[in-house]
């Protein structure tokens, strides 16, 4: 059973800006699935694609893990023995749950939980690298040098998978998006409160780029195929396959 996500619920004097602590971390489940339109559907699709890309005795690297959903999808899709799946998150309170999931089940690949900065991976032998909403968080300014560095980890046939939460390049499409998703949201249970004390924390905090900016980042890290698979409002889902 997962808690229901309440954190903002109640007028705050002062909005902080948002952390991944452990008040995030133990709701994190109902928070995302509430929030982040075909989060499932994503979760279900990055382990089909494992089932396609991952091959014998590589390397798969779930960048901004959590509590680990998409390395679950991997170690259950991917062939037995085939994968290491490297479950890493800088968030103590994510790492010490995910870490605790991981340990209560038999998989048939192996998942090892690594809290570090994904700024600090070393990408080895990878077929398969996972970005669930995970650069969005990174500094604008290191995100080109982290996607040519997991472009160099990846062998040959390898492929990332890039989800991210975009912005739209005119604020008439932008405002349409953002307002549909807002609808989404009360849709689900959230308040006008509770979205607009959320959006004030994540400010500065989560830090969107264009679809366009993905695109060119990829292409130019040297992806030879690019291409979205997924998009619902102004959230996305990419996937880019090193030749
Ligand atoms: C999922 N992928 O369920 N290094 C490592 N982790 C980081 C860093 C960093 N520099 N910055 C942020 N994180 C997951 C969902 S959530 C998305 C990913 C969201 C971590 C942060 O601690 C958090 O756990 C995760 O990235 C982003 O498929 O909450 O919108």
């Amino acid at each position: 059973m997962t808690k229901a996500d309440n954190i903002y619920a109640n007028p705050l004097d002062k909005v902080d800006a948002f952390k991944f602590d452990s008040n995030v971390a133990d709701v994190f489940p109902d928070m995302i699935k509430r929030s982040v339109p075909g989060y499932q559907t994503m979760i279900e699709t990055i382990g089909q694609l494992a089932s396609r890309y991952v091959r014998p005795r590589t390397h798969v690297y779930d960048l901004g893990c959590s509590l680990g959903a998409a390395s679950f999808a991997v170690a259950r899709s991917a062939s037995a023995n085939a994968c290491r799946v490297f479950a890493i998150d800088n968030s103590p309170a994510m790492v010490e749950r995910c870490q605790r999931i991981v340990n209560g089940f038999n998989l048939p690949n192996p998942i090892n939980v690594r809290c570090e900065s994904v700024l600090d991976t070393k990408f080895t032998n990878a077929s398969m690298v996972v970005m669930n909403f995970t650069l969005q968080f990174i500094d604008p300014t290191e995100r080109d040098a982290l996607i040519s560095k997991i472009y160099d980890g990846l062998n040959p046939g390898g492929i990332l998978v890039l989800s991210e939460k975009i912005r739209h390049p005119d604020e008439v499409g932008d405002n349409l998006l953002i307002d549909l998703h807002h609808s989404f949201k009360l849709n689900n249970g959230y308040s006008e409160l509770e979205v607009g004390q959320k959006r004030a924390a994540l400010e500065n905090v989560l830090r969107t780029d264009t679809l366009s900016t993905h695109e060119s980042r990829l292409t130019n890290a040297g992806f030879n195929t690019v291409m979205t698979w997924y998009q619902c409002f102004n959230f996305c889902s990419l996937v880019a396959i090193k030749k």
